[in-house]
């Protein structure tokens, strides 16, 4: 994985860096002390290009790259992120160093949904818990860091067409003198479903039963109103705009704003689809190079519509299903997430240990009001499903590094005071059973927690090193987690009583290079989870107050190991044609089964997936071949009807062409030989996902063949 290929002779190593750029992507696998010189061939393999991609979204571009980075598909786009086996609130992604959630209780806009390719200047992976800047960091923090403007006049234009109208345009623009420098961008991304492997439309997957007693016959099979098989998948506009001041060679003032509108987003996996989901960020960061002391101070907010208004389920009908009429809706949630923070640090150097200090906090904000059977006489109102919680959170935090003889030994050290608090008020309609019927019982809660690590990693060389790191980072249990209250067809509520998770981890790994043009890097983890919070259904009875309904959801605290490791290399042939070869591996079980559980895999965990690729890149031409294998898992859950997934092989192929270092013409096929397959995360833990009669939940399968070309051009 990792690599670009070993590049051997600064010709080579000109040629990249005079190229037209892709979406730079640099894994670092614990926290190390910057290395001033950084050697050329180490350096590539910790960075990868992401330069011709369908830049759908992030989740797809790093899980190209990364066997051990998966996503979970319920659309066309926004796919959410698993990083070896973590995923959700256990993992932090971050644009600029700013902390955003998603407004959507079923996560159809996860974090990394709300940046998209033309922004982004860099994504760093960092695995494991060895973060202390960040609060919540539980088993990775993935920073997406967006272009600043540079000196000068330039900017790019830009699109890709691809399969199925997939189409993006992008175009932005950059000014600025040494006091201050401009950047606005705009940009627009649109599909139809696609279609998979056995040619279907992704909308035709959206087959799941609709019960009515007192019907003929109870059930019956829905979906999408047939207008919108193969109408939008998505529409999104964004537009985007930043700028630094320095005012003098020592201060740095840089202030940022993006606006994303994302209209008519299809998510086939669940009952509804979003209307709208809108997000408004704003970043400013302040630096005083001489004392090393930073400022940064963030806004941002998601508003999101979702409905079944494109599903046959919004029609009137008799008691033998013959359809009399329609609705606007017969569901929808109304979701908001806001979040406010603050950051300062300062750098200092004390008997030669490069230190950090700061303090990290966060104000977040999050509700969520559900109805269902809308415009009917059993009209079932869930106001406060998310019932409008505040999380605070103050964290400090010290960190430092330094190198002695060939160590580099670096620690970290945090502490956090986190409070949320629901307001009961909000869940005032049918929902309002759990708290009346003793599910829901308390409505604030408080933790303190600390998180350290050390990192201990010997230097044989400048290439060559060992490591060791040891981490412990703990996560507070997130609004819908401890205060969810949804009445209905899903019965899903919080547990207050939730505590937080607790990781604690050991990482063992290295990097090799046994000849000038082979590079070598493995990594392996065993992460110890107390108190894992984890999804619990039971046959609902009497006690789960919702009449009609067979099963009901809420959250326990489990204890849990997650394991596992990878391997990447890469041999480069001469200094235009490389190989790269990366395997990853992570196995989840339960370890305290608390009486209730009875199987002891953990749900979600990813198989074995292999990625394997030859590329020629001579810094004009490009092209790359490569292979991506996922092994079966039969490793499922069965207390939450986990299923089983085969295994799949796809092959990627793309070439590209720079003019002059300004023209960039590529063009790509996805999945070459059209296979069908599923992406091993496609299922569960929904409440809104669509079940069929036999009890499966709707999957959906990932794209056949596609093909898509790129054009950019740098001015
Ligand atoms: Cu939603």
């Amino acid at each position: 994985m990792l690599v670009l290929g070993v590049l051997l002779s600064t010709a080579a190593l000109s040629y990249y860096s005079q190229a037209l750029e892709g979406i730079r992507i640099e894994k670092i696998t614990v926290e190390e002390k910057k290395v001033k010189e950084e050697v050329a061939s180490k350096k590539e393999l910790t960075q990868e290009e992401a330069k011709i991609t369908r830049q759908i979204d992030l989740g797809e571009i790093l899980s190209e790259f990364y066997p051990e980075i998966w996503y979970m598909r319920k659309a066309g786009i926004a796919n959410d992120l698993y990083i070896r086996g973590f995923s959700k609130d256990n993992i932090n992604v971050l644009i600029d160093g700013s902390k955003i959630y998603g407004a959507c209780p079923n996560r159809m806009d996860p974090p990394s949904f709300h940046v998209s390719s033309p922004q982004i200047e860099s994504v760093t992976i960092k695995e494991g818990p060895f973060d202390v800047e960040n609060a919540g960091s539980l088993a990775a923090v993935v920073n997406v860091k967006t272009k600043d403007p540079k000196k000068g006049i330039g900017g790019e234009v830009g699109g890709t067409y691809g399969s199925w109208s997939y189409r993006t345009g992008y175009v932005w623009g950059n000014v600025g003198n040494k006091y201050i420098k401009v950047l606005v961008g705009a940009s627009n991304q649109y599909s139809k479903p696609y279609e998979s492997g056995e040619g279907k439309k992704l909308t035709e997957y959206a087959r799941y039963s609709i019960c009515n007693q007192a019907n003929t016959p109870q059930c019956k099979i829905m979906g999408y109103k047939p207008q919108y098989i193969n109408d939008k998948a998505f529409n999104i506009d964004r537009v985007w705009f930043k700028t630094i001041l320095t005012p003098n060679d020592n201060s740095e003032i840089k202030l940022s704003y993006a606006f994303e509108n994302a209209r008519n987003v299809l998510y086939p996996a669940l009952k509804m689809d979003a209307l709208y989901d809108r997000t408004h960020r704003l970043n400013g960061d302040f630096l005083l190079k001489d004392i090393g002391l930073k400022f940064s101070v963030y806004y941002n907010e998601v508003k999101h519509d979702m409905r079944d208004t494109f599903r046959e389920t919004t029609y009137r009908r008799d008691t033998n299903w013959n359809i009399t009429g329609d609705r606007p809706y017969s569901m929808m949630t109304y979701a908001e997430s806001k979040m406010f923070g603050a950051k300062i640090s300062k750098d200092f150097n004390i008997m030669g240990v490069d230190t950090t200090v700061g303090i990290d906090t966060y104000l977040r904000n999050w509700f969520a009001d559900n109805v269902q059977n809308a415009f009917t006489t059993q009209e079932n109102k869930n106001p406060g499903m998310i019932p409008d919680v505040n999380i605070k959170d103050i964290g400090l935090f010290i960190k430092g590094s330094k190198n002695i003889d060939k160590w580099t030994i670096s620690a970290g050290l945090r502490y956090d005071y986190n409070y949320s608090k629901a307001d009961p008020n909000r869940i005032s309609g049918k929902n309002r059973d759990f708290i009346t019927n003793g599910l829901l019982t308390k409505f604030s809660n408080t933790d303190n927690y600390l998180s350290g690590n050390i990192v201990a990693k010997y230097n044989f060389n400048k290439k060559d090193n060992v490591y060791i790191g040891i981490g412990h980072t703990v996560r507070a249990p997130d609004p819908q987690e401890r205060f969810i209250a949804l009445s209905g067809m899903a019965p899903w509520y919080g547990n207050p009583d939730l505590k937080p998770t607790k990781n604690t981890e050991i990482d063992l790994g290295g990097e090799y290079f046994p000849l000038n043009n082979l590079g070598l890097r493995a990594n392996i983890f065993y992460s110890d989870l107390k108190d894992y919070i984890y999804l619990y259904q039971y046959q609902a009875g009497s006690n789960c107050l919702v009449p009609g309904t067979t099963w009901c959801t809420t959250y326990k605290n489990i204890d849990a190991v997650i394991y596992g490791g990878d391997v990447s290399g890469v041999y480069a042939f001469n200094d235009k044609i490389s190989a790269e070869l990366g395997i990853a591996y992570q196995v989840g079980k339960k370890t305290d089964k608390k009486g209730i559980y009875k199987d002891s895999d953990l749900v979600e965990i990813p198989p074995l997936k292999t990625r394997m690729a030859v590329k020629y890149d001579d810094g004009k031409f490009y092209t790359l071949l490569e292979g991506i294998y996922s092994a079966k898992q039969s490793k499922v859950d069965s207390d939450l009807k986990e299923q089983e997934t085969g295994s799949w092989f796809i092959m990627n192929v793309k070439a590209g062409y720079t003019y002059a270092n300004r023209l960039f013409v590529g063009v790509g096929i996805d999945n070459i030989f059209d296979r069908f397959y599923y992406n091993y995360l496609s299922y569960v833990r929904d409440p809104f996902r669509g079940i069929s009669v036999s009890g499966n939940p709707v999957k959906i399968p990932e794209p056949g063949r596609f093909i898509y070309a790129n054009v950019s051009y740098r001015f």
